[in-house]
């Protein structure tokens, strides 16, 4: 059923994982290919020089047009080109991971595919990944089997500096997930995402309930958020890579200050991060939350007729605003350090009769304390994201956002997220487990 991905070192649909580890062994030199994988005759490889406005416009429009959609064709991703310079060019990346096709007789950008280096952690293993992303074909060019030439030859330029795994998500279900994750949304303007399709038609009594069980404070309620600067860089490392390890079994590992600089640092329209400096000792932070700017092009809006006299009014329905966007805020990373130190009460060690129902009973404090402040947390940025023009919060059923999904008004999405290893065989991972945020 796979003619690709048969032939690739991924485990089988079928396959149940029990052990983890590569596939096969890292490749001698001589048995990498020095050149570009063929391409059909009148198309050739090129580079995108992610620092050329121009190619940077070619690559965006590309996107634009032919990226991903959800399953109804309602919605389709629209990367800002900040977003994409942000995405592709973190510390330690490498040009010839930005690849793309053109069409050899006029020059159009017709195809793209990239990747940056990544560490992953995948239970007590560190490993040197690539995580691939923005697969692109122009619409045109599909079912020509041309998404397999891509990924041969990423791998390809990913093999050459030694590297032998890579790490990537689809919507798509594909041979074999280690993790499926759910979308959830959190309405920040209903009458927007009605408007648009993105959520469900309602009359106007049931939009007025529902926008009065949506509101939110004005105000954040967590004393000494701000945005985060320079000076806090060291400070969320540690934070981060503490959550992410005590937390979670896959999760990136943050080695320097300059990835954190580059990944955090607040950006107008692509990454807004906020840090809480704690009144007590001012300066030492205590936690941190970010999220991301993705819009999505409007394809059909709901209930607007496209072509005279294709779809009628309903009586009494006046004609709808009609939006270009909706422009979502996607959780990023967090981290806080609500739970250090949490330890017995003499009561409670007394009641417990065992070391490893202390233990248990430990990590269930902990998790009632990071439960209530990712809550608090989360709800001042749905704030913030509302103030700053979001019309909706999205994230996923991983890391610990279960933890507060319900109690913020968020919902389950019509779409997944799947999470895959090329190369790397691993025991399935729950989507809570996952501390891994793709863009
Ligand atoms: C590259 N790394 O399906 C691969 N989005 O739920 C990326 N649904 O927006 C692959 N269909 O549920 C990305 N509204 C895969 C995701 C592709 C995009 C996608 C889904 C995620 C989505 C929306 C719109 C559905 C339109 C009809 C959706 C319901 C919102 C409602 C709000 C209030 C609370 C309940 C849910």
């Amino acid at each position: 059923v796979h003619e690709f991905w048969s032939t690739q070192p991924v485990p089988k649909s079928s396959e149940v994982v029990v052990a983890d580890g590569p596939l096969h062994p890292p490749l001698a030199p001589e048995l990498i290919p020095k050149v570009p994988h063929p391409l059909p005759s009148g198309m050739e490889w090129c580079l995108v020089d992610i620092d050329s406005p121009n190619e940077m416009n070619e690559f965006h429009d590309l996107l634009l047009n032919n990226y991903v959609e959800d399953a109804d064709s309602m919605f389709r991703f629209n990367y800002s080109l900040e977003f994409l310079r942000w995405a592709l060019l973190p510390p330690g990346f490498n040009k010839d991971w930005h690849v793309g096709v053109r069409e050899s007789a006029t020059g159009k950008l017709i195809a793209f595919i990239s990747g940056i280096p990544v560490d992953i952690m995948v239970r007590d293993k560190t490993i040197r990944m690539a995580e691939i992303n923005f697969l692109c074909l122009h619409k045109d060019m599909r079912s020509q089997r041309m998404a397999p030439l891509l990924i041969k030859e990423v791998t390809r330029r990913v093999h050459l500096v030694g590297i032998f795994q890579a790490v990537y998500t689809a919507g798509r279900l594909l041979p074999k997930p280690v993790s499926t994750c759910r979308y959830f949304h959190r309405s920040l303007n209903p009458k927007k995402l009605m408007d648009t399709g993105f959520s469900q038609k309602l009359d106007g009594t049931q939009l007025a309930k529902l926008v009065s069980s949506l509101r939110l404070p004005i105000l954040t309620s967590i004393p000494g958020l701000r945005a985060m600067r320079k000076g806090d860089v060291s400070q969320v490392r540690k934070l981060l890579n503490r959550h992410l390890k005590t937390r979670y079994d896959v999760l990136p590992v943050f080695r320097t200050d300059a990835e954190i600089a580059h990944w955090f640092l607040p950006r107008e329209g692509v990454i807004t991060t906020y840090v809480v400096d704690d009144a007590e000792a001012p300066g030492k932070l205590s936690d941190f939350i970010s999220f991301y700017s993705l819009a999505s092009s409007v394809l059909k809006p709901a209930g607007v007729a496209r072509s005279k006299g294709a779809v009628r009014k309903p009586h009494g329905v006046r004609p709808q605003t009609t939006h270009a966007t909706v422009n979502a805020a996607y959780l990023f990373y967090y981290g806080t350090k609500t739970d250090y130190g949490v330890s017995l009460t003499e009561e409670e060690k007394l009641a417990c009769g065992g070391h490893k129902k202390e233990k248990a009973l430990v990590k269930e404090k902990e998790n009632a304390l990071i439960g209530a402040r990712l809550t608090d947390l989360t709800r001042d940025a749905l704030i913030l994201a509302k103030e700053a023009g979001f019309d909706v919060f999205n994230c996923l059923d991983m890391m610990d956002n279960a933890m507060f999904t319900r109690e913020l008004k968020f919902g389950p999405g019509d779409g997944y997220l799947r999470f895959y290893f090329y190369n790397y065989s691993s025991r399935s991972v729950p989507a809570e487990k996952i501390g891994f945020v793709m863009l």
